[in-house]
């Protein structure tokens, strides 16, 4: 499948299983995986396989749709002052995001600039995602 969208060496840079148990778990914040996974050219890819259903009251992603062809927003950088965004947080509007309701066992694959967030597990359900991020490293720094 990365192959169809032109990687040629692909590196699995993060893994993360994400649980949201019911009623307990945080939310993430509207975001690109570039801004914190980035190379130049930007490479990142998000594979994020529901290991349950996601649905709207157990915390499933939201995506603003097309918003990966406007770039990226701001950077999450490292330098001799630590850690920061070189740009404030844009703002987005709520009503821009749809949600990304999927069935266990289906895969979400998230361009990296597509601006993306999930709410807390209201639900009785748990919400078990894995999510891995890949880059090339191909032509890429
Ligand atoms: O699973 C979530 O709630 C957020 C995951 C996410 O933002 C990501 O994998 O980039």
């Amino acid at each position: 499948m990365l192959c169809s969208l032109d990687y040629k060496r692909t590196v699995v840079i993060q893994s993360m299983y994400i649980f949201k148990q019911p009623g307990i778990s945080g939310e993430a914040v509207s975001h690109q995986d570039n801004s914190f996974l980035f190379t130049d050219p930007p490479s990142c890819t998000g594979l994020w396989l529901a290991l349950e259903d996601a649905t709207i009251t157990n915390g499933c992603l939201w995506a603003i749709p097309g918003s990966h062809k406007y770039g990226l927003k701001r950077r999450f950088i490292r330098d001799e002052n630590g850690v920061h965004f070189n740009h404030p947080s844009p703002s987005y509007d709520h009503k821009d995001f749809v949600p990304l309701e999927v069935k266990a066992g289906s895969l979400v694959v998230i361009h990296g600039d597509l601006i993306h967030q999930s709410f807390e597990n209201k639900s009785p359900n748990s919400r078990h995602a894995l999510s891995l991020h890949v880059v090339d490293t191909n032509g890429h720094v």
